[in-house]
């Protein structure tokens, strides 16, 4: 064994064990041998190899013989988010988190959690927030669900996704950004303070490789760690197409050599001839750096992802293994060796398109978009502003090109799936007075959407 893997190995005994004494009932142990299964051959390594649970499903046993057989680490899908957790101000509900908490604890597996402040998934009642009642909302939220989760999570997403796509390198519009440039490092403080024993990361996408954004992020961990900003980690969700960048490796070394751990928090691969081959090189990447504690994939079985017919995970939908199984589980079993991702050329920069100018309010409302795509796919994030008159309720339409499809929409209802989709305001973000602002999301599989969506207040 490698002395730096003998070395994390003995860190992270030493972290479980303080869980431990703790009260928590995490175990790196092996669960079958060394070799047989993806956890038991992480915890030889000394890392978590974890999956993304909706909780929803811990009562399908198909799913949970995977899951408990495979992961020595989960995620919360969903159910940590800030929506999920603080539906309304200061009421919060724990309920799906507490039980994915109970299912790890009782299957020896780390938990992640997942996320504290993002600029997706707040409660209508955030999104209707700005300026100092928005901050101290947020730092209370952080304060709040840290606190109640200390000592039973080993990592915190803190701020997710505050990054802007493209070339710009610098942060991504939203409301929490507007409450001023220093909400990241408030945020990482009151986490700290609140779970002092979780590790404090930074969690982002479309930083696979050196590129704009992953550099902006990087001059961030760097001025933090300067300034004694206290951040523990950096998350790489690793949603990947069908190439890997080339130097993927040498950007988690980079920031490792910041003096933080390195996490892969969300990996998903599309499918497709190099899905393999992908798997196995990040899983390699990760293995030669010894502050890469865990590789978490975004799911279970190929059904159970957000990314639909992609088929971008690691057990097809009866829960057989598939070949990136096999590439993972080899990878894990060869351990810590420096081979190089063996890939071709970066993907092109899926950056996102900076949103598109509002029309101007038919019927007193208009709408713009942003959008996260990827080889197959897209999140779409919109925005719905009030006209003069306010509104009591509305429809945003949007074109949606031949062959793409909605397959999910969280806070607005979907009607059809395909061609113009028109999405509905829910019950609690209809009524918006003139000028407010609030948010809807939905992702699709094949091409985003290009044209304007049109807005209609009722
Ligand atoms: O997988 C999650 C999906 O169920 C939700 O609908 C979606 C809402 O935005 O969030 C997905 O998870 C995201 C994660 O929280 C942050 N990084 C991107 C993930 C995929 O969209």
């Amino acid at each position: 064994m490698r002395p730096r893997t003998r070395t994390l190995q003995a860190t992270l005994t030493l972290a479980v064990a303080g869980v431990l004494a703790a009260g928590m009932t995490v175990a790196l142990a092996p669960a079958a041998s060394a070799g047989t299964t993806l956890r038991a051959s992480a915890a030889e390594k000394g890392r978590y190899f974890g999956a993304a649970v909706a909780t929803g499903k811990l009562s399908t046993s198909a799913y949970t013989t995977v899951l408990n057989r495979e992961f020595n680490s989960v995620t919360a899908e969903n159910e940590m988010k800030w929506d999920a957790t603080e539906p309304s101000q200061g009421r919060f509900s724990y309920t799906g988190g507490d039980r994915l908490v109970s299912h790890a604890q009782a299957n020896g597996m780390g938990v992640r959690g997942h996320a504290l402040l993002w600029h997706q998934q707040q409660p209508s009642w955030a999104q209707g927030l700005s300026g100092s009642a928005l901050r101290s909302a947020a730092i209370n939220h952080v304060t709040q669900v840290a606190t109640h989760y200390r000592g039973k999570v080993y990592a915190w997403d803190v701020v997710n996704e505050a990054f802007a796509d493209g070339g710009s390198g610098g942060r991504r519009d939203s409301n929490l950004q507007r409450t001023g440039n220093d909400w990241i490092e408030a945020a990482f403080r009151a986490a700290r303070a609140a779970d002092p024993g979780a590790k404090l990361c930074y969690n982002d996408y479309n930083t696979d490789g050196i590129n704009a954004k992953s550099t902006g992020i990087y001059n961030m961990v760097r001025d933090f760690k300067s300034r004694g900003v206290p951040i523990d980690c950096v998350g790489f969700q690793s949603h990947l197409g069908t190439t890997l960048a080339g130097d993927y490796q040498a950007n988690l070394q980079r920031f490792a050599d910041l003096g933080v751990d390195v996490q892969i928090t969300e990996l998903d691969v599309m499918t497709g001839s190099n899905q393999a081959n992908i798997y196995g090189a990040v899983t390699r990447a990760c293995l030669a750096i010894s502050r890469c504690t865990s590789i978490t994939v975004w799911g279970v079985r190929d059904c159970d992802s957000w990314r639909g017919s992609d088929n971008a995970l690691l057990f097809d939908c009866n829960g057989n293994k598939k070949a990136a199984y096999t590439s993972v589980l080899n990878a894990l079993n060869a351990g810590g060796t420096s081979t190089p991702p063996p890939t071709s050329t970066p993907p092109p920069p899926t950056s996102t398109p900076p949103p598109t100018s509002p029309p101007p309010g038919t019927g007193g409302c208009s709408a713009s978009v942003s959008l996260n795509t990827w080889s197959g796919g897209f999140v779409a994030t919109v925005k719905v502003t009030a006209g003069a008159n306010g509104t009591r309720g509305w429809t945003v339409s949007v074109a949606l090109p031949g062959g793409s499809a909605v397959t999910n929409a969280w806070s607005a209802t979907a009607a059809g799936s395909t061609g113009t989709v028109g999405f509905t305001n829910v019950d609690y973000n209809g009524q918006l007075a003139a000028g407010q602002v609030t948010e809807f999301g939905f992702q699709g599989t094949g091409a985003a959407p290009g044209a304007t969506p049109t807005c209609t207040a009722s």
